[in-house]
């Protein structure tokens, strides 16, 4: 379902038990944290304590890391996986496990069956370990499973789309300088932000950020981020792009519409090159 049908079913489930805002209106139910500063969404940590778990080799994927706020005070957390390109281990996204799992998402890096695995391999992973995290991990109760996105670098970001595509009850897909080989993305309908990086001879943005971009219909929700910098801007923490995947997961995971603003105007500076958008606003 998608978070605005759960937000409603949520709602009509526990209504009675809800936080309400001081003016006696129903709050989002999924919003988590507090409201967001220009400040507090460039740094590489974000408000929540989190705990990190090893996670071994399943059936499906090779294991990974899970990065999880400690406090279940608020209920449970939107789930993010996040997969790693070709020849890289997961220890490339641990700049978004720790700064995602710190603003309220349950993360988990993970590993490939081989570093070699191409996009739709890695897709078929991702999509199996989002299953495992969710159902069958040790925090599968921390999450609220109707709430999914999908992340990841080059290879990853191409695969993250895919699974996007084949699941559009997904909430959300990021992709950080994608790479995908025999792919159209005309069917999507996961609000998608990709991520390029303006000097890039691995994934020229050309052949392939811009044109997945441009292959994703509008009625998605979708956001083109050009970036300065290479093909490893994905691998590390960039505030840029930390900032409009932060905002992209709170928005569309979350309903968060505090961090419109981080979206909509398009942001600028930050080595932004050049920044296209549906503009989504509002609820
Ligand atoms: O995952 C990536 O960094 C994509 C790179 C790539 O050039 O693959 C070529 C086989």
């Amino acid at each position: 379902m998608t978070a605005l049908a759960g937000a409603v079913a949520a709602t009509a489930l526990a209504v009675g038990s809800l936080a309400v805002d001081p003016a006696g209106a129903q709050s989002n139910p999924f919003q988590r944290g507090p409201a967001p500063t220009t400040t507090s969404v460039t740094q590489p940590q974000g408000t929540y304590a989190i705990q990190t778990q090893a996670v071994a080799r399943q059936s499906g994927f090779n294991g990974g890391t899970i990065y999880y706020p400690t406090s279940t005070a608020e209920g449970t957390f939107g789930a993010v996986v996040a997969t790693p390109g070709f020849t890289e281990g997961q220890n490339v996204l641990q700049w978004a496990g720790r700064y995602l799992g710190s603003n309220g998402f349950v993360v988990m890096t993970i590993s490939t069956n081989t570093i070699l695995d191409f996009p739709t391999a890695r897709a078929n992973q991702a999509r199996a370990a989002m299953t495992w995290l969710t159902t069958q991990s040790p925090v599968a109760n921390r999450i609220d499973r109707n709430r999914t996105a999908f992340i990841g670098h080059s290879m990853g970001g191409g695969a993250s789309l895919e699974s996007g595509r084949a699941l559009p009850d997904t909430e959300a897909v990021v992709g950080f300088q994608p790479w995908d080989v025999g792919q159209n993305f005309g069917s999507m309908q996961v609000p998608s932000l990709v991520v390029a990086a303006q000097s890039d001879p691995i994934a020229p943005k050309n052949q392939y950020a811009r044109p997945f971009f441009n292959q994703i219909p509008a009625s998605a929700e979708k956001a083109y981020l050009e970036i300065t910098g290479g093909h490893f801007l994905g691998t590390g923490f960039n505030a840029t792009q930390a900032r409009s995947t932060l905002s992209w997961l709170k928005r569309y995971v979350d309903n968060d519409t505090r961090y419109d603003q981080f979206l909509c105007p398009p942001p600028s500076g930050g080595g932004i090159v050049t920044y296209l958008h549906t503009c989504p606003t509002g609820s």
